[in-house]
């Protein structure tokens, strides 16, 4: 059977080969001889679902609204409150809506009020059904009470003549199937709705085959468009319902229900578990919600709307060769292999995650092999006899304005470097406050102490300073407050005053043999270093175990 749709306007609209706006799409839908789906949503994330899936327009449904709020389908949740569940939805997907107006919130004049809010937030259509306020979900019960037929045509008039959008669809619903009134009342229900301006019928039916869905099709004759919703039909074959002439099914509930499936589980696997373990992987990642929610429109804005702030140059101290035996007898520690990236490559991108874009690596040990796009190299040939002050030295070049400092053989989480970016100290090192590292060789580390020690206390936010620094084995009766990373960051300023101890270095004589800590001694002595306490989440590779752990860290 052919579908024949006999209200001009849709007429007209169906004829446009591009909707201008959601109303004119869903208008188009509907009135349109190919079968459409409105799959139905409940909140602003479920919206950009069905928009992800290819659905062309959404069902805002009444019973999963509600029960997305915790809340029973029967007019529980205020107009307004579903007013605002729409809002979220329509800002979160370009689809059009049908909202499921329930009874349409009282009499004709709350519906000429709601149809004219829906309107305004670009909500494309309603659906009101003929039941009364407050309105019970039609699977529950039999033989549930009808709004008298002439009170209800009052409904769907104030409701047309209220609309402000000419493309706005009303759709009416008759439960005259579902509460036992039989066929012929629900085609004078249809009947009459037709003619008091409803632009498509919605004749609903809990039986769980179609037939009575198919036999009010035949003889409606597709005298306006039907819509249907088979939640308990749901075996019935949708050819079936193309060639009975429907113009659209409603997928009800099904992502609340299926998502209910799965929060279960989920919680029962967390609660019983006390772990994450069994669960990772199989729920949807974090950065699909980003993926989802838009965030890269978000940075694109931001680069086009925040003021610009210049790239922070990074410094890699890569001259060593480190002791890796076989591994660094061609290139240096920096360049070993971590999981298919040279620890360089890892660091770089570390640091470029947090802003640091500009990066040159101080190259000594088989220059050669040290290469990476996009990094600049200054080389310290005489890297044999010389410490990592002169390597820091050959880049002074490159140390201008806000600039961090790195081993080239650390590596660390995001966090670390984030939380060095923003801190407001002109000269700020990260430290491991546990000291972690059971097999790190003692000789090989920076041990920091500092004004005060780190207490864990959430409440502690006194900025710890810098009091001195030394490399390797601790030195009896001097505290420890932690072990240097390898990571630091200069503001502005604080890389002038770096530029004038690294001059002084050299006046003195020093700059060949002088070490990190010297040089962050010396510093603190005539300006503030602030130490930011951390634990763990970093690691140094000097020995093969160091590798094996970084091979795991990433
Ligand atoms: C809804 O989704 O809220 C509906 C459809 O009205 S039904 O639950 O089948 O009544
Ligand atoms: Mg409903």
């Amino acid at each position: 059977m052919n579908k024949i749709v006999s209200i001009p306007r849709i007429q007209q609209t169906a004829r446009a080969a591009v909707p201008t706006s959601r109303f004119a799409a869903l208008r188009r839908q509907i009135a349109s001889s190919d079968l459409a789906f409105l799959m139905e949503a409940h909140n602003g994330l479920s919206a950009k679902i069905v928009e992800e899936a290819g659905f062309q327009a959404i069902w805002a449904s009444g019973l999963t609204i509600s029960a997305s709020l915790g809340l029973r389908d029967s007019n529980e949740a205020s107009w307004t409150q579903v007013m605002d569940v729409l809002e979220y939805m329509t800002d979160a997907s370009s689809l059009p809506i049908l909202v499921d107006g329930d009874t349409g919130h009282g009499n004709f004049n709350n519906v000429r009020r709601f149809v004219r809010k829906l309107c305004e937030r670009g909500v494309a259509g309603v659906c009101i059904e003929d039941k009364l306020f407050p309105k019970t979900n039609s699977f529950i019960g039999e033989e549930q009470p009808l709004a008298d037929v002439d009170e209800f045509c009052g409904r769907i008039k104030a409701g047309k003549d209220s609309q402000t959008d000419d493309d706005f669809t009303l759709v009416a619903r008759t439960e005259a199937l579902i509460s036992g009134r039989g066929m012929e009342e629900a085609l004078r229900r249809a009947e009459a709705y037709h003619d008091a301006g409803a632009d498509a019928i919605l004749i609903h039916s809990k039986k769980a085959d179609a037939d009575e869905i198919f036999t009010f099709a035949e003889r409606w004759g597709g005298r306006s468009p039907l819509v249907i919703v088979p939640t308990m039909y749901y075996s019935t074959p949708t050819d079936l319902f193309r060639q009975a002439g429907i113009s659209a099914v409603i997928w009800a509930n099904h992502l609340l229900r299926s998502s209910m499936t799965v929060m279960r589980e989920t919680a029962r696997r967390i609660h019983e578990d006390q772990s994450l373990i069994e669960v990772e992987g199989r729920v949807a990642a974090v950065k699909d919600i980003f993926r989802l929610m838009g965030n890269a429109e978000l940075e694109e804005a931001e680069r086009r709307y925040l003021p610009e702030k210049p790239a922070a140059k990074a410094i890699i101290l890569g001259a060593s060769r480190g002791d890796l035996g076989e591994i660094t007898h061609e290139q240096p520690k920096c360049m070993v292999d971590i999981r298919g990236s040279s620890l360089l490559q890892r660091l770089v991108s570390t640091l470029s995650e947090s802003g640091a874009r500009d990066v040159t690596v101080v190259r000594g040990y088989r220059k050669e092999a040290v290469t990476l796009k996009g990094v600049r190299t200054v080389d310290n040939d005489r890297y044999a006899e010389t410490g990592e002050v002169f390597s820091l030295a050959a880049a002074k070049g490159q140390i201008e304005g806000e600039t961090v400092v790195a081993y080239g053989d650390v590596l660390f989480r995001t966090y670390i470097l984030d939380s060095l970016m923003t801190s407001k100290a002109d000269i700020v090192l990260a430290v491991d406050a546990l000291n972690l590292r059971p097999r790190g060789a003692p000789a090989n580390r920076d041990l920091v102490t500092a004004d005060h020690p780190y207490t864990g206390d959430y409440l502690d936010d006194l900025p710890a300073k810098l009091v001195g620094m030394t490399h390797g084995v601790r030195e009896g009766g001097r505290k420890v407050s932690g072990e240097w990373m390898g990571l630091a960051r200069f503001s502005a300023q604080g890389v002038v005053w770096l530029h004038e101890e690294l001059d002084l270095l050299e006046e003195e004589g020093l700059l060949e043999t002088a070490d990190l800590p010297l040089l962050f001694t010396r510093l603190t002595a005539k300006h503030p270093v602030r130490v930011k306490y951390f634990t763990g989440h970093w690691m140094n590779v000097n020995t093969l175990t160091d590798l094996a752990d970084a091979r795991n860290f990433t």
